[in-house]
């Protein structure tokens, strides 16, 4: 309405001005972003090609049978997982089903990661973006990571005890869950920021009516995955992250135009970074001040509600260049700093100005120039941000208290820029995401990789190149191109010092009961249920032989009764579809009815020693009459 219109904050920011070239390239830019990344002709007159170690200064390779110093947590995209990889090697260490089945693991496969799936919406796939590793006192815990699902709307927790996803929380209102991060210093709480506007709830009314739908940012307890409340916004929201003090979230955005097309979305010059005041939002909820929508209070945090609070409105919009898309907080926690997208400069909003200010504008306090497409910052905890540019296909070093110094616009405060190839989003540094990065190491998550590697079919790997960036004089280093699966988004690293996994499982952990060797056991229930407990070791299950009746509901919990480490078996039943990993010490459980009469071979799929392929059963399942 006229009425809200002319509640809206204003918008005259000092206007930065493109010059010929960057407006020649902004058009070029809209090619690239909306998925023609034929940016060859940009890239041409990138300065030459230097790939590999050898440009590089120090040694920063891991001899065969060294470890690496970090944990490097990728997400997979929409393989819907988690990868592990060293860093500084790259080598990949593991892979985190998160919302797939998989059957290396077992994951969906046994009775408890099935359901986690199944009470996570029952989907097959998701689409993992930011990884985030669980904070005490602003600094890695090691205890979890969460991730978002951007296609289901949902956040999972994976345990770090045992690199395996324990919850997923399938959230309301809310169709695709973006940025997720948490708020610090001790991982208070996890976030969840949606990006898709939709009718809330979304159950066939006002489909055709886009000014009544809405995008919400969720805020979910990290103990009981539980949705704690939820905050609707104006316009639909992109990234996050939480200042390092608790009170402060920060959500960039697009589409304040609230449009649902291409055009309609990109037709403003502005959009808003969002300032979540997180105890403002818990006093409106615990005030009852809410609507409860799908069993969740959701809080009106639009622009209108906002400025009607008064003196203290609950979501502070901050006007920024086009659609911003990466935001995070320095490590300090003075500035979050938020990426221009369609527009060349970063951001810098101070952060304790946002409490003071009478108009939120006010509290940016730069804005430098970066170059074309700023999607991404990470930090090096000397002062330096690190920002991708995804036309330009570069890593830009900047010095942001220069920034806060310098004329809006400016480029004054770049001390650095590195080709990558090709087009990056993220870019992740050591321990970036806390108080105090290391500041030795960036990986730019590229999406393109083009020439780099030998051709594999029509679809490419992504490329993740790592930087050395300790040596502020010999500048960004790019140490190691490695190919990569479709596709990483963001990533954290963490020193290996703080993530302490477990070697085999442990009693405490155990949900289903152990069965230990002479434990075990085949009964029959009623007529038609057997169930079964047996254990695994090298080379035999507990039972050479189990015979069951055509049509039986069976089930089987088997346990691994090695001790030894690294010693991993699994019983997979051909035929029957049933395959579960057990990790030393672990149990599983599946249940499956034996509706084909015969002979089924169970095998050992992990190759656990020399008598490996003897590790069998026959599974008999005798016909009805
Ligand atoms: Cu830039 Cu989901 Cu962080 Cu992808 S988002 S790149
Ligand atoms: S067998 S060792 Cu097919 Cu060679 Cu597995
Ligand atoms: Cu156990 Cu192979």
């Amino acid at each position: 309405t006229d009425a809200t219109a002319a509640k809206r904050p204003s918008l005259d920011l000092p206007r930065l001005e493109l010059g010929r070239r960057d407006f020649m390239k902004a058009g070029a830019a809209v090619g690239a972003m909306s998925g023609l990344a034929g940016c060859t002709s940009i890239l041409a007159d990138d300065e030459g090609d230097d790939s590999g170690g050898a440009a590089a200064s120090g040694d920063h390779s891991v001899a065969p049978g060294e470890h690496d110093e970090y944990y490097g947590f990728l997400s997979g995209g929409h393989t819907g997982e988690i990868r592990v990889v060293g860093i500084p090697s790259m080598r990949e260490l593991m892979r985190i089903p998160v919302f797939q089945t998989e059957s290396a693991r077992g994951f969906g496969h046994d009775a408890k990661s099935s359901a986690i799936l199944e009470e996570g919406g029952g989907y097959t796939w998701g689409d993992t973006h930011h990884p985030r590793v669980s904070q005490t006192d602003n600094d890695y815990d090691g205890r979890w990571l969460f991730v978002n699902d951007k296609a289901n709307g949902r956040m999972a927790r994976v345990d770090l005890k045992y690199f395996e996803t324990d919850a997923i929380t399938n959230v309301p209102n809310s169709q695709a869950v973006h940025g997720a991060c948490m708020q610090l210093p001790d991982t208070q709480l996890v976030f969840g920021v949606g990006e898709f506007r939709v009718p809330m709830p979304n159950d066939g009314r006002d489909v055709d009516d886009p000014d009544a739908y809405g995008s919400v940012l969720t805020a979910i307890d990290p103990e009981t995955m539980d949705v704690e409340w939820q905050v609707e916004v104006d316009g639909n929201m992109d990234n996050g992250d939480g200042g390092k003090e608790g009170r402060w979230f920060f959500a960039t955005g697009y589409n304040s135009e609230e449009g649902v097309t291409e055009g309609e979305m990109a037709r403003s010059d502005r959009d808003y970074v969002k300032a979540f005041d997180i105890p403002a939002i818990w006093d409106a909820v615990e005030a009852g001040e809410y609507e409860e929508i799908s069993g969740v209070p959701v809080v009106d945090g639009t622009m209108e509600s906002s400025l009607n609070e008064g003196d203290r409105p609950i979501v502070r919009y901050v006007a920024t260049p086009k659609s911003p898309h990466g935001v995070s907080v320095t490590p300090n926690g003075d500035y979050a700093i938020a990426s221009g997208k369609l527009d060349p400069s970063c951001t810098v909003i101070d952060v304790e100005a946002i409490a003071e200010v009478d108009d939120p504008q006010d509290a940016i306090v730069g804005q430098p120039r970066i170059g074309m497409g700023p999607l991404h910052t990470a930090y090096d905890g000397r002062g330096h941000a690190y920002t991708t540019t995804f036309i330009d296909s570069e890593v830009v070093k900047w010095d942001y208290e220069a920034a806060v110094e310098a004329e809006a616009g400016s480029e004054e405060p770049v001390v650095d820029r590195h080709d990558v190839h090709y087009n990056p989003g993220h870019l992740i540094a050591s321990e970036s995401y806390t108080a105090s990065p290391q500041g030795d190491y960036l990986i730019s998550l590229n999406k393109l990789s083009k020439d780099r590697f030998l051709p594999v079919g029509p679809i490419h790997p992504e490329n993740d190149q790592l930087f050395h960036i300790g040596d502020d004089d010999a500048g960004l280093e790019l140490i190691k191109d490695k190919p990569s699966y479709p596709e990483p988004h963001d990533a954290s690293i963490v020193h290996k010092d703080k993530i302490e996994p477990a070697k085999t499982w442990d009693p405490a952990d155990y949900e289903l009961d152990y069965v230990a060797e002479g434990e075990e056991s085949i009964e029959r229930i009623d007529d038609s249920t057997v169930e079964i407990e047996m254990w695994a070791r090298r080379n035999q299950y507990a039972f050479p032989d189990v015979t069951v009746q055509e049509g039986d509901e069976v089930t089987i919990r088997i346990s691994n009764v090695e001790t030894t480490s690294d010693v991993i078996h699994s019983i997979a039943i051909p035929e029957y579809d049933v395959n579960l990993a057990l990790a030393p010490q672990d149990t599983r459980e599946v249940t499956f009815t034996a509706d084909q009469p015969g002979v089924y071979w169970a095998y050992c799929a992990y190759f656990c020693s020399a008598l490996h392929l003897e590790m069998r059963s026959r599974i008999l399942v005798e016909p009805q009459d």
